[in-house]
């Protein structure tokens, strides 16, 4: 459904910012996941992006967590570097999770206490690389705003990386591709599936805080692996 719409001129909206769209193909891949959810799963709810009977208050029971596109803006302008986030939370624990790349192809699927996988294929854990200095750093300006000494933490880091999809982002430092991503402001939805598939693979979730992230509210995020996760919070986030 994703890849027809390359054909033909979208119709976007704009949500609570300039920046900030929805395109008819975000609501009709949130409505395609819904009739599967309803049809399968009648007793289960849905907590979803785009459409305003997806908000939920609690996370009792089986709740299905879903962004059908992470990183519209880049959809919109790139037709790439965009994803798919579906998760299953029971009673609020985040149980299965998948971040699919439409563009790269790439399926990545984690369930608790069972791994993580990338189209079919066991993801190993992450290997230790040194500290920060040895790592690639992915950052949005607005958490450097909030902790001015991540500028810092960037210049000390290997190098600074952005791609615009939260759940790629998370993605990226799952399968080693950078040391830690921070950002200021994500949704439940951006984040539900990856950090199941994050924290299978050994990495730390929290907000930049440091505290546990509620999965029915917006705030900041931090996935690190955890020694780098350990030298953010000690020396940069405070
Ligand atoms: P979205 O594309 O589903 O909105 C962009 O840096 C990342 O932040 C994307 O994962 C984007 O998800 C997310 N994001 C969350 N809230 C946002 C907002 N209000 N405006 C723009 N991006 C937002
Ligand atoms: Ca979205």
């Amino acid at each position: 459904m994703i890849e027809a719409s390359f054909a033909r001129d979208l119709l976007i909206e704009t949500k609570s910012n300039r920046n900030d769209l929805v395109t008819e193909v975000d609501q009709a891949v949130e409505a395609l996941f819904t009739r599967y959810v309803n049809k399968n799963f009648p007793e289960h709810r849905i907590f979803g992006e785009e459409n305003a009977a997806h908000k939920l208050t609690t996370l009792d029971g089986p709740v299905w967590i879903i962004d059908p596109i992470d990183g519209t803006l880049n959809f919109v302008e790139q037709k790439r570097n965009f994803a798919i986030s579906v998760a299953l939370y029971i009673e609020g624990v985040g149980e299965f999770g998948v971040v699919y790349d439409v563009e790269k192809d790439e399926l990545y699927s984690g369930e608790r206490g069972n791994g993580a996988y990338m189209n079919g294929e066991k993801l190993l854990q992450v290997e230790t690389k040194e500290g920060l200095a040895d790592n690639l750093l992915i950052a949005n300006v607005s958490a450097v705003k909030l902790y001015p000494k991540l500028a810092d933490a960037i210049e000390a880091s290997r190098g600074l990386r952005l791609y615009g999809a939260a759940s790629l982002e998370y993605m990226a430092v799952a399968a080693g591709r950078a040391g830690a991503y921070l950002s200021a402001n994500l949704a439940p939805w951006d984040v539900a599936a990856a950090k199941i598939i994050a924290e299978e693979l050994g990495c730390v979730v929290t907000r930049l805080s440091g505290e546990e992230i509620n999965m029915l509210e917006k705030g900041t995020s931090l996935v690190a692996m955890p020694h780098v996760y350990e030298e953010l919070r000690s020396t940069y986030l405070k």
